[in-house]
């Protein structure tokens, strides 16, 4: 609470992002939420474009029978949260602006407890208030942020109200144009954690790669929300029988190392996917994790997992429900497209092309995948805006700060497919060097594309080489390019580092069949399947694939009628999940290597 000339100033703010969030205590405020869409956003403007205080966000009431109020959210609509209103209203189907979003809720304040109001994403611009006074404003969206609201709360009934904004924009990330449905709304879970008033913020508990003799080390960082000194952290690993202390510094910081015997350890891998159970406790509070151990590192083009030579078998995914599309947010949906993936042979998926739900990466964990993670610098960035910068740099720094203690992340991508330029280059270059800042045990790489090709040899020739561990790039041979060349073409990679073809692929109509060279058939995705396998197959220090993609999804820019419907119908299966042939030859492929 802030006093201001002796009064009393409700106040609440943005605070750093809570990690492990599903194992906190916290009250769901998923369900129905009523919902307005207000293309002319007279919600928050008036009508001379200035914001009014008269704002939607007030949820007023008429008091007296001549009050003019033109808008009611008990009486509007109510949809589902989380979930995305371009599949929950058919009118909002293409629909791309702003919808106000409200709900009450019971509120019973705990001695000192604070409350956290916690979203997992809203995409992709938001205003948040409660009981009618601002909480904050958060850009981009695929990542968690969460506000200290407690000091808008009362006992009893309260209100969260949501201004979410999907429009596009050139200094957005992503920007105006992307090849996937701009699904908007709050597309993840909602939440009031409750916290005590020093609480752990967030902490990372990583193998080190080294054994020295019969040890191995754990590093184990951990930050307060406050900066205190000397609070006790106590550490517990039951299966390991370990039990430690830590005290924090003066910044309410714990950097610390300690031992255990190597041969008590199983390491994480897709074959054993093992998990510990993690217990950090604080003021008697205790907070659990599942955190599995395993090293990650790169020895000239290979790509070592816990010191032995791995082979990417992967598939790229969107974070889209099969049969109709729509934002997937739940166990059960990661379940479903993993377990489609691992039929296929994967061990490895590419979460395409913005950070993925929790649910996604803790089930890949759980199911033994291996996982890219991506921010969505796609295409066309505004590479001189610094605010487009700083909105990146963000985005990258909630997605590390979330999943850092997933074992299943070996790579960090910081983008996809960018045109060259020296801008360009600063931008992502500086971004790269901050992403080993806030995590230096994983691997770093973006999807590059191919720059020259002469008489079938290709090469791949960009500055950002020297900023990453892992060399990937995406390339449509036998689609957007050279149809029928494939078995023509060379590949001269000139860096001493691992490479995946991070996406390769056509479209085809499950169902369509005709001649290997009919485009939309199985028959011609098969081929060309058939014809880039065995072109990868000859490339110097492959360490991996993920083709492009698993399921047809939802594109806007996929107008052919009859064929795509506003589908990219590059999935190995359909949006029903229905097998193309072209998903047999990668998974023989697969079953060989
Ligand atoms: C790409 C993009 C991906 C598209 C794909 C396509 O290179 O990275 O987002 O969907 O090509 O189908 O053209």
């Amino acid at each position: 609470m802030l006093v201001i000339a002796g009064a009393m100033v409700a106040w609440a703010q943005q605070v750093p992002q809570v990690t492990n969030v599903m194992n906190r205590e916290s009250v769901s405020l998923n369900g129905d939420w009523h919902y307005l869409v207000d293309v002319q956003e007279e919600g928050y403007y008036d009508y001379r474009m200035n914001p009014t205080r008269w704002g939607f966000f007030n949820n007023a009431k008429p008091q007296r029978p001549e009050d003019l109020i033109e808008y009611d959210f008990d009486a509007a609509p109510t949809m589902k949260v989380p979930g995305d209103w371009n599949t929950q209203d058919e009118r909002l189907f293409f629909y791309e602006g702003t919808v106000w979003f409200q709900r009450y809720f019971d509120y019973q304040p705990q001695n000192d407890r604070r409350a956290l109001l916690y979203f997992g994403a809203v995409n992709y611009d938001c205003h948040v208030y409660v009981n009618g006074r601002k909480a904050g404003h958060h850009v981009g969206g695929f990542t968690p942020f969460n506000f200290d609201v407690t000091d808008l709360l009362h006992e009893g009934k309260n209100f969260v109200i949501v201004k979410v904004d999907n429009k596009r924009s050139a200094s957005a990330v992503p920007t105006q144009i992307f090849d996937w449905w701009n699904y908007g709304g709050i597309t993840r879970d909602v939440l009031l954690v409750s916290v005590a008033p020093t609480y752990i913020e967030s902490y990372s508990l990583q193998l080190e790669k080294a054994v020295k003799g019969k040890k191995r080390f754990l590093n184990l960082s951990l930050q307060l929300n406050r900066k205190e000194a000397g609070r006790e952290v106590t550490l517990s690993i039951p299966d390991l029988k370990l039990k430690q202390t830590f005290v924090t510094d003066a910044n309410g910081i714990i950097n610390s190392q300690f031992s255990i015997l190597n041969s008590q350890l199983k390491l994480w891998s897709p074959e054993n996917p093992k998990l510990y159970r993690v217990d950090l406790t604080l003021n008697g509070e205790t907070l659990s994790d599942e955190i599995g151990f395993r090293t990650i590192e790169t020895r000239g083009k290979q790509i070592l997992l816990n010191g032995a030579p791995v082979f990417l078998k992967g598939i790229c995914l969107h974070e889209e429900k099969p049969n109709g599309g729509g934002r997937a947010n739940s166990t059960g949906y990661a379940r479903m497209l993993l377990t489609w993936a691992k039929e296929l042979g994967c061990n490895f998926v590419r979460l395409a092309h913005y950070p993925h739900n929790e649910y996604m990466v803790r089930e890949a964990e759980r199911m033994g995948i291996l996982v890219w993670s991506e921010i969505p610098c796609y295409w066309t960035i505004d590479w001189k805006n610094e605010a487009t910068f700083l909105n990146a740099q963000q985005q990258l720094t909630d997605m590390i700060a979330r999943d850092k203690n997933r074992a299943n992340i070996i790579i960090w991508s910081i983008a996809n497919e960018t045109p060259h330029s020296q801008e360009r280059d600063a931008f992502l270059g500086k971004l790269a060097t901050y992403a080993r800042t806030q995590d230096n045990t994983r691997l770093i790489s973006m999807a590059m594309e191919v720059t020259g090709q002469s008489n079938y040899v290709n090469r791949l020739n960009d500055n950002m080489n020297k900023y990453v561990d892992v060399v990937s790039f995406n390339q449509y041979v036998g689609w957007y390019r050279d149809v029928n060349d494939a078995p023509k073409m060379r590949w001269e990679i000139p860096y001493d580092k691992p490479v995946i073809i991070s996406e390769f692929g056509g479209g085809a109509k499950y169902g369509l069949h005709g001649a290997k060279n009919q485009r939309w058939t199985e028959e011609f995705q098969e081929n060309l399947y058939r014809e880039n396998l065995a072109m990868l197959d000859k490339i110097d220090g492959l360490a991996g694939t993920t083709p492009w993609i698993l399921k047809d999804f939802r594109s806007p820019r996929r107008v052919l009628t009859g064929i795509q419907d506003y589908y990219n119908m590059k999935g190995l299966v359909s949006d029903k999940g229905e097998r193309k042939k072209a998903w047999y030859v990668l998974h023989d492929w697969y079953k060989g290597k």
